[in-house]
C-alpha cells in the first residue's frame, strides 16, 4: 500500500571537490539488474501512466525536479523530487504519473528486473481490476 512508500537516503561523501552519492546492494532494498533515466524531457510532458505487477522500482531526480504520483486504487499521494541523494521507493503494484519536469531534469531508475513488457498494466480499468483481485 501507500503506507509502504519512503524516501531512500544514499550516503554521500561532501568534498570541497563536489559531492559524491553512490547506490549499491544493500542500500537498495532489493537486488537490481536495470539502470534507465528519463531525460530530455520537453516542458508539460507525461511519463508513467501503467503499475508494475512485480517489479520495485527506486525514482531518483539526478538533476532538476518533478512530480510522482502514486495511485493504490484507493488514494493517490504526489512526491515532489528535487534531489540526487534521495530514491521514492516504489513498491510492486501501484499506479504511477511523472509530471511536471523542470528543464534538465533526469529521473534515473534502479529497477529490480530487467525490462519486460509483461509486467505493465498499462490500462486504469485493468488497474483497478488488478487490485480487487
Ligand atoms: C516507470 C517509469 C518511471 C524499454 O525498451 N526498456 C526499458 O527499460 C524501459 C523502461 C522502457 N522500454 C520501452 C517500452 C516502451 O516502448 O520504452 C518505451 C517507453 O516506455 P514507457 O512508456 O513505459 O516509459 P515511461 O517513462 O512512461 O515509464 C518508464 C518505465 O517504463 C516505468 O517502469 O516506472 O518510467
Amino acid at each position: 500500500s501507500l503506507n509502504d512508500i519512503h524516501i531512500i537516503d544514499f550516503p554521500v561523501i561532501e568534498d570541497a571537490r563536489g559531492n559524491l552519492a553512490f547506490i549499491q546492494e544493500g542500500i537498495v532494498p532489493y537486488a537490481f539488474k536495470r539502470v534507465y533515466y528519463l531525460y530530455d524531457v520537453p516542458s508539460g510532458a507525461e511519463r508513467g501512466g501503467h503499475a508494475h505487477i512485480a517489479q520495485k522500482q527506486i525514482l531518483i531526480a539526478l538533476s532538476g525536479s518533478f512530480d510522482v504520483i502514486l495511485d493504490d486504487g484507493a488514494q493517490k499521494k504526489t512526491y515532489t523530487l528535487n534531489r540526487p541523494n534521495k530514491g521514492l521507493f516504489v513498491i510492486e503494484g501501484l499506479w504511477r504519473e511523472l509530471q511536471n519536469f523542470s528543464s534538465g531534469a533526469v529521473c534515473l531508475v534502479i529497477a529490480e528486473d530487467v525490462y519486460n513488457e509483461d509486467d505493465y498494466i498499462r490500462e486504469y480499468d485493468d488497474f483497478l481490476a488488478f487490485k480487487k483481485d
